[in-house]
Formats: C-alpha cells, sequence, structure tokens
C-alpha cells in the first residue's frame, strides 16, 4: 500500500538500465572500514535501499579490494588511499561533513563514502542512496557538503499523556507507557528520516512542561530513545519546567539564585548525564503564558537561564532559552515584548546559552516580517525556531508548503550586525561572533501512519531540515527532490506537483490574511476565520490585530502608533514608516489605512482586499485541477488523499473569503468589486 510510511526513503526499482547497472555493480562488492554504531545503521540502510532499488540484497567483500566496489569509512579510516591535498580538503569540511567520489587505487577505480566522523559518513551515505533515487548519480563527479548551522533541531510539543500541542497528525510517537522495555520499531524509522535530513538534536517534549520528565523513570524512558538516536546522530534533549524545583524537589522556592535551588537542578543533570552521558540540555519555556519563570523572584531571563546553563556546562550540555515570552503585566503591543525584554540583556548570557527566536514576532502567522531580535542582539547566540506544525496555516487539513515562506524570512534583510545582513547570516553565525549556531522546527509528526495527517505536510518536515542543513538553498529546488523522492521521476507530475506547492503559501496568505493582516483566526484552535473574536485578553482576539473601523484597517506600529516598527534597523523603520514605500505584503501589519486609500495597482486597499481574498480561492481551485490532471499518474491511495483534503481546501478557502469580506464590509460600506465573486 502507498500510504505514505516510508516518507522520502521510499527506495522505488531503478528503471533506467544503465543507473541499475552502475548500482547493481557498486552494491555487489560493500566493504567497510572500521566497525562502529553508525556504519551498522549505514548498513541497515544499505539494505533497504538494495532491496528496494534491486530487489536483491546487498553483497559485503571481505577484502578491501578484490571484489570490492564500495568503499565506506571516515577519513581516518581511509587516509592511506587519499592524498595528502584530498585529506586535507576533506578535513576542512568540520566534523559534520563528508566527500563522495571515485578514488583510483593501483589502477582500479573505487566509489567511496567518506565523512570526518562516522556520523558524516552516514550522512555521505544518504546523500548517495537519495541521487540514486532521484536519478542523478554519476560516478565521476565528485560531492562534497557540510552543515551550515550546528543545531538542527526538532521541537515536539508532545506531552506525556501522548496528546500534541498543536498536533494534527494523531498522538504523540512516544509511547511512555511502554518505555524503556517496549521499543517501537517507528522510533527507528523517525530517526532514519531525521538523519537523511542532517537532523542532529530533537527536543521530546512540549514547552509547555511537565516537571514528571525529569524524574528517575522517565530518564530511564529517555535514555532509550537517546541510545537508538546516537547511531544517527541525533542528540536528545528535554524541556525543564521552572518550578520543578518546587513540584519535585520539595523546595518552597525556584529562585534561580538560591542555593538550593541550584544544587536541586545541578543533581538532576548530573543523574540525566549519568543515563545519558551525550544529553544535549534543556529547551525553556519561561514566563510566557503562564509558564513559571524567573520573573517570579523578580529575576531576569539572563539568571534563569544561566542557572541551568551553569548546571549544564560541566557536561557539555546547553540551554535554548525560548524568547517568544509575552507577559500579562505589560500592556504593550506584543510585537515589541520580546525586544524589551531582551535587548537590555544581551552580553548577560552564558556562552552555552541559546536564546530561540521564532521567525516573526507575533506567533507562527501565515506571513510575518522576520522577527525584529534578529540583528538587534551583538552578543547573544541567537537560534530560528520555525513551526512545521501548520497551527495557523489550515492544520493537516490544507496543503500549505512552508519552504517558500522559510525561504523568504530567511533572506530578508537585517541591515544589522552589517549592512549586508540577512536572517540567514545572523542565524548561521557568519555576520555574528556567535559560537553556537541553531535552527529548530516545531514537529508535525503524530502516529498518522502517513506521519504527517497530510501528505504533503511530509514536504515540510523535508524542507525544515534542508533548510537547517542550508539556509541558502531555495525552497523550488527543495520542493523538486521531495517530489521526485516521494512520487518518482515521471516530468509531467514533477512540473505539476510543483506548480502546486510553489503556489500554496501565498494562496493561503491571500485568503485567510492578505496585505499584512494578521492572527484573524478563530480563537484558542486557530483554524478558520474569526475576525470578529471578542473577549478575553486584548491581544488574544483579532479585532485587537485588525483594528478595522469605519475610517480604515490595520495595524499602526509606526511613531503614531505602537512604535513597534522601530525596532528594525533604521534602513527599515524609516523607510517603511511610510506606508507608500512598505511592502504591500505587511501594509496593515505596520499602518492602519483608510478604505479608499491608494494602492499601487490604482486599486483602493478596499478593493484590493477583496481582489486578494478572490485570488486566493482561485488559486486554491487551481491546485485541485492540477492534481487532478495526475489521475492516471499518481497512484489512487495518495491520489484520492489529496485530492478530497484538496476539496475541503476550497470550501475553506471560501469560507475564509465570504466571511472576512462580510465581516470587514459592515465598517467599510461599500461594494465588492465587480471582477470577483460576490461573497453570500
Ligand atoms: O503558537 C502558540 C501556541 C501555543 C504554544 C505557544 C508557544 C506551546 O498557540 O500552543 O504553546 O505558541 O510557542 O509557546
Amino acid at each position: 500500500a502507498n500510504d505514505g510510511y516510508k516518507l522520502w526513503l521510499d527506495y522505488q526499482p531503478i528503471e533506467r538500465s544503465e543507473l541499475h547497472q552502475t548500482v547493481s555493480e557498486l552494491f555487489s562488492g560493500i566493504f567497510f572500514f572500521g566497525k562502529n554504531p553508525s556504519h551498522e545503521a549505514i548498513k541497515k540502510e544499505l539494505e533497504l535501499a538494495s532491496q528496494g532499488f534491486l530487489k536483491q540484497a546487498p553483497k559485503y567483500s571481505a577484502d578491501r579490494f578484490q571484489t570490492t566496489q564500495l568503499w565506506i569509512g571516515t577519513r581516518q579510516e581511509l587516509s592511506q588511499f587519499l592524498g595528502l591535498e584530498h585529506q586535507a580538503k576533506i578535513k576542512a569540511l568540520g566534523e559534520e561533513g563528508y566527500w563522495r567520489g571515485s578514488i583510483i587505487h593501483e589502477g582500479k577505480s573505487y566509489y567511496a563514502l567518506i565523512g570526518n566522523s562516522p556520523v558524516s559518513t552516514l550522512y555521505a551515505s544518504f546523500d548517495f542512496l537519495k541521487s540514486i533515487q532521484s536519478n542523478t548519480f554519476d560516478k565521476d563527479t565528485e560531492k562534497t557538503d557540510y552543515p551550515k548551522i550546528k543545531l538542527r533541531m526538532l521541537n515536539h510539543w508532545d506531552n506525556l499523556d501522548r496528546t500534541v500541542e498543536r498536533g494534527y497528525a494523531g498522538f504523540s510517537i512516544w509511547d511512555w507507557h511502554r518505555l524503556p522495555g517496549y521499543v517501537d520499531p517507528r522510533y527507528i524509522d523517525y530517526a532514519r528520516a531525521n538523519a537523511s535530513l542532517g537532523i542532529n538534536a530533537v527536543s521530546l517534549t512540549n514547552v509547555n512542561a511537565n516537571a514528571w520528565i525529569l524524574r528517575e523513570d522517565f530518564v530511564e524512558k529517555v535514555k532509550v530513545l537517546a541510545d537508538l538516536f546516537r547511531p544517527y546522530g541525533i542528540k536528545v534533549f528535554l524541556t525543564a519546567r521552572f518550578s520543578a524545583p518546587i513540584e519535585m524537589g520539595n523546595l518552597e522556592t525556584a529562585d534561580p539564585l538560591d542555593e538550593q535551588v541550584r544544587s536541586f537542578w545541578k543533581e538532576r543533570v548530573d543523574m540525566i548525564y549519568e543515563a545519558i552521558p551525550d544529553f544535549g540540555g534543556f529547551l525553556v519555556k519561561a514566563n510566557s503564558e503562564g509558564q513559571p519563570g524567573p520573573h517570579e523572584y523578580n529575576r531576569d531571563h539572563a539568571e534563569g537561564a544561566n542557572m541551568l546553563a551553569d548546571a549544564l556546562a560541566p557536561h557539555g550540555g546547553i540551554v535554548i532559552w525560548r524568547a517568544f515570552v509575552y507577559s500579562h503585566e505589560i500592556d504593550e503591543d506584543r510585537h515589541k515584548q520580546a525586544n524589551l525584554e531582551f535587548e537590555p540583556l544581551d552580553g548577560k548570557f552564558r556562552d552555552n546559552v541559546i536564546v530561540q527566536v521564532k521567525n516573526g514576532a507575533i506567533d507562527f502567522q501565515p506571513r510575518e516580517p522576520f522577527h525584529p531580535l534578529f540583528g538587534a542582539v551583538k552578543e547573544t547566540n541567537l537560534g530560528m525556531e520555525f513551526q512545521i506544525t501548520q497551527e495557523y496555516l489550515g492544520q493537516a487539513t490544507q496543503l500549505v508548503y512552508l519552504g517558500t515562506m522559510w525561504e523568504e524570512i530567511l533572506m530578508d534583510k537585517t541591515y544589522r550586525p552589517k549592512p549586508s545582513s540577512t536572517v540567514a547570516r545572523v542565524i548561521d553565525g557568519s555576520d555574528t561572533e556567535q559560537n553556537l549556531t541553531l535552527m529548530a522546527g516545531v514537529s508535525n509528526i503524530g502516529t498518522d501512519r502517513n506521519w504527517t495527517g497530510h501528505l504533503f505536510g511530509q514536504a515540510n518536515w523535508y524542507a525544515f531540515g534542508q533548510l537547517a542543513w542550508d539556509p541558502d538553498r531555495s525552497a523550488a529546488e527543495i520542493s523538486e527532490e521531495w517530489i521526485k523522492l516521494t512520487f518518482g521521476q515521471k516530468p509531467e507530475i514533477q512540473a505539476k506537483i510543483k506548480e502546486i506547492m510553489l503556489a500554496s503559501h501565498e494562496a493561503a496568505v491571500n485568503y485567510m490574511t492578505p496585505l499584512g493582516l494578521h492572527h484573524l483566526m478563530g480563537r484558542s484552535h486557530h483554524y478558520g476565520p474569526g475576525p470578529w473574536v471578542e473577549g478575553g485578553r486584548a491581544d488574544w482576539t483579532s479585532l485587537y490585530y485588525h483594528r478595522a473601523d469605519s475610517l480604515g484597517i490595520g495595524f499602526d506600529r509606526t511613531e503614531t502608533g505602537s512604535g513597534a516598527l522601530n525596532q528594525y534597523a533604521n534602513e527599515i523603520s524609516k523607510t517603511w514608516s511610510d506606508p507608500k514605500k512598505t511592502p504591500e505584503k505587511f501594509l496593515l501589519w505596520f499602518h492602519h489605512l483608510p478604505w479608499d486609500y491608494q494602492m499601487q495597482s490604482g486599486n483602493t486597499l478596499w478593493e484590493e482586499i477583496g481582489l486578494h481574498y478572490d485570488k486566493g480561492v482561485k488559486t486554491a481551485r487551481e491546485m485541485r485541477s492540477n492534481w487532478r490532471e495526475l489521475e492516471k499518474l499518481v497512484d489512487s491511495e495518495r491520489f484520492s488523499h489529496v485530492d478530497q483534503l484538496l476539496g475541503v481546501q476550497i470550501e475553506e478557502a471560501e469560507w475564509w473569503r465570504n466571511s472576512s469580506l462580510l465581516y470587514f464590509q459592515t465598517f467599510a460600506k461599500r461594494p465588492f468589486p465587480d471582477s470577483i465573486e460576490q461573497p453570500e
């Protein structure tokens, strides 16, 4: 059955005879230099691949020369066959870098997969298999690669009872109840999938944390996962609940400067490292949305983070401290809060702390300008947090390829610390002096057979991994690659699916929140439209964000409004304070403008809003008509899965358009443009 379980590691029979020939030769004589758990993982992968590609088992050679075709090992293991220059070239790629290509030795050619470490040899192997799958393998071209970001991490928001916060693909894959005794084979497939993308870290538990995960019996369960993931180069992190000293240490305080609190954490951390010597560290959400934190004791984020960092440092562990903060006390535009709290702390965090910042300042909206903290601090390690799970983007019902959205953010110019800086250059550390770099993605994985609920959710997991490896990769290229690995080589399939994917994010922005509108989703579930939503805290309502009235619409964040725009570099804040010079995709994010404001197209703002909503619906329909052209080319199981969901997506796009426009019309009191389908 084509249920999507195998993800992009579905090794289909090789069709092209020449490639078939080459690959059977290589797989007929494999020699491993050295023995270690990562090499065992490679072996397992080659076995799966060989069965899939050639329908037969691979053959290993006993000796490295005679019958051997394929050499696998680390640079050191193969050093005698590499010239000095060649060795230096591979070494320069760093611990996680690899080289693959042909080596001639005594007149015979061997194809070699060489990493600087066992794990990077595994990366070389996955890349080699991928090139076969996508029909691009060429024995005579060498390939080198290395990751540009150190920590490439998934954040699971998985609770210990297996529910998943903002998870739409079933329950948590971590079966805490049956661990440590029962080891679900799925854990290995999870590790394979991540390693194939170069993902090397995972935080297992929700940032809205439960202190229990730090109990000894839970750590024993975590150890099983850490042991399984180690050969795949994946380190395990846990979320630490700041009030754990009170909840499980019987202390009266969790004050980070209190000696007993400090020893509580030190003991916990020592206990964890006893079980998991390469434990990654803690991911912490503190003083945000009701989570406990250092503010309760009049301490700041740096004091809170450093206390944990000090407990972890002797073991080489790190603290990832989230900048997604908004407190109930501060009555400021939420957009400003992270900068208000973190800019003054620049330089105060320990070296083993990374501050993890969401891509935008509000909350994973369909489109946000980049977060103004990127570029604003000089002596703080900043990491990126993207959301792979589609909380505000149609969840697991809608097809929305996020690669293009992430690419857009990574390429945005921050103008700081260097005039040429972009978000990518800040987070990969090339324009800053930060010694730790991180890209995290909130996972969209669950127990659904296809892992991600919507088949195309897999593309977002894939794209995230690829961008974390190299934030300069093009989202279009990544989509092509994913399509080949998922649906095969046929060019008609390629072109159509790529068109669907590349149009999908803009479509969702258009039918949900065009022109810089944001947070118009229904309250708390964040699914369908709810621009009319009132009640609760001001910034939990949509009215707070769109501010529509009889005069106009939009959130004034210039100096006449909240002033949040001033948190960006001058090049941005000066220019964008003029609506005429603000990119129209962010217009209503920063400005409150009259309904008759004239847009670049010559239309009024009101007309343009209507046209965007309508365009979103039309694109959703085109996505389905494109998909339907593939009916004969894609297996019926996947065809129908995607087709049905696109049907729902179209209905929901219409729902968004009609309800939003009818609602905004009660303020604008103007007719809809003639050219659009009239909402009713
Ligand atoms: O996006 C919001 C979500 C919360 C989430 C929070 C966060 C984990 O609605 O469910 O809580 O952000 O990122 O901390």
